[in-house]
């Protein structure tokens, strides 16, 4: 070695740059590299029938990398974030053999999906918790088509936080909407510190739950900023799912259009064209787009900021999502959106039971602590709201706290009632649905199959484990006693 490298690291290293780098050196050196999207894993199926899925799926800690450099020892199902990607078609039966090897006990919950109770995954209530070393198998009908998703119900802020989710994608092969090629995009984040090590569930400490922790590094399909190569004006269908534990995703492709067709629940009943589209934790979207520009050139994928309450949009920035990279061939022409209209038949107003849900955020305890509450109580002091097997409610869903909740119910769609109770055009099936800010939001919902204990939540996982979740026991209770823990 010269001696005036010699000096150079000397001097580097008396200046402290020769230090590993932090987390923040990094992000600013990365913020403008791209990598390439790595297709979603797609795992062996064991089942011959062309009709069945059947999956081993393990979840335990590995290495990951999600960029360049930047590696974190996550949480994970089958050793990548994300999941491996379950496709299957409407009809269809899903068997999925899981292991839990992680150091913690886990389930697994099938977002979305009209599961049978016992295939819910919430612990204690449809199914033990899964400890160390235990096995559980899901299986149950795909009976509706569109992008669900899958993670454990379990300590599900840092579950989730950690890397464990995964999308469930149900086709529906009779749709007749033909593109030029389909993408699904999987929105998450994670926070970890210079040497791998993830960033604590409980940061933050009290503040940090009632804000809602985003993780630093924001991920698509598990990567960050990674580039979609396409040719310019190339019509393409994308699922996105929102799989992040906090952050609210509202996308933006320098003001070129989405075209809405559908959401949690499948197709609408008419598509919509959007400028931005904002996909709340939990939440899908199925739109349609022909990203235009130069051949050659690159087009960014943002997210914007949005306001979801204070702590989402203070000393932050936007994100660059994703990249657009066009070929250069020249810009196919503008061609004509395929028609994409469903049929829906709206649930019966009249005759629905109105459920007042108010949720709330008292002051601080003298312990320093906060909690969310539903009609007052947090989730550990709750009691079951009741439903007869078939009634039909109209849930008033108001927010009464400075932050958004994104309100998911397991086992059912619901559909969104507007200020003169008629259901919100276009008519769409929804599972999760944002209630924001001092705002309320009125949903009908069909109680009309599978009794059980269903749970009803925030998806926001921090907002969920701090106290804003509840259930509700639809048709007679079973017997079993649980109790609803509170967080240690
Ligand atoms: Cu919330």
């Amino acid at each position: 070695m010269g001696s005036v490298l010699r000096t150079l690291i000397a001097g580097l290293l008396v200046m402290g740059v020769a230090a590993p780098v932090t987390s923040s050196a990094q992000s600013l050196a990365d913020r403008h590299r791209a990598v390439d999207a790595p297709p979603l894993r797609v795992p062996v199926d064991i089942n011959p029938d062309p009709s069945i899925l059947e999956v081993n799926i393990s979840a335990y800690l590995a290495d990951v990398e999600i960029g360049p450099s930047l590696k974190v020892k996550a949480w994970t199902y089958d050793g990548g974030i994300p999941g491996p990607f379950l496709r299957a078609k409407i009809g269809d039966r899903l068997i999925v053999h899981f292991t839990n090897r992680l150091p913690e006990a886990t389930t697994m919950h099938w977002h979305g999906v009209r599961v049978p109770i016992e295939m819910d995954g919430v612990p204690g209530i449809s199914q033990p918790p899964m400890q160390t070393g235990d096995t559980f198998t899901y299986d149950f009908v795909l009976r509706d088509a569109g992008l669900f998703w899958y993670h454990p119900h379990v300590m599900s802020a840092a579950q989730v936080g950690f890397g464990l989710y995964g999308a469930l994608q149900v086709d529906n092969p009779a749709d007749g909407i033909t593109v030029d090629d389909e993408v699904t995009l999987v929105l998450s984040d994670i926070g970890f510190n210079t040497v791998g090590a993830l960033e604590p569930a409980e940061s933050g400490g009290p503040a940090g739950m009632v804000f809602g922790r985003e993780g630093e590094y924001v991920l698509v399909n598990g990567r960050r900023t990674p580039t979609l190569t396409m040719r310019a004006g190339t019509l393409q269908r994308w699922r996105i799912v929102n799989t992040a534990k906090s952050r609210f995703f509202l996308i933006d492709m320098d003001g070129q259009p989405f075209t809405v067709i559908g959401g949690d629940g499948g197709l609408q009943s008419t598509p919509v064209t959007e400028q931005t589209l904002l996909v709340t934790t939990g939440e899908r979207v199925d739109v349609l787009v022909a990203p235009r520009g130069v051949p050659g050139s690159t087009l960014s994928v943002r997210a914007m900021l949005y306001n979801r309450g204070y702590g989402s949009v203070q000393y932050r920035d936007v994100e660059e999502l994703m990249r657009i990279r066009f070929t250069d061939a020249p810009a196919l022409p503008a061609r004509a959106m395929p028609a994409t209209s469903r049929r829906i038949v709206p649930t019966m107003r009249a005759g629905a039971t109105e459920v007042p849900v108010v949720l709330t955020l008292p002051p601080a305890g003298k312990d320093g602590k906060s909690a969310f509450r539903v009609n007052g109580v947090p989730y550990w002091e709750s009691k079951p709201f009741t439903a007869a097997l078939g009634e039909r409610q109209v849930w008033i869903l108001r927010n009464d706290t400075d932050w958004d909740h994104p309100f998911h119910l397991h086992g059912y769609f619901f559909m969104q009632l507007d200020d003169r109770d008629q259901p919100v055009q276009p008519l769409a099936w929804k599972d999760t649905l944002n209630v924001p800010m001092k705002s309320t939001v009125r949903v009908l919902i069909d109680l009309n199959e599978r009794p059980g204990e269903w749970m009803f939540h925030c998806h926001i996982l921090d907002h969920a484990e701090g106290g804003l979740m509840s259930t509700v026991q639809v048709g007679p209770p079973s017997g079993k006693t649980h109790e609803h823990k509170p967080p240690q």
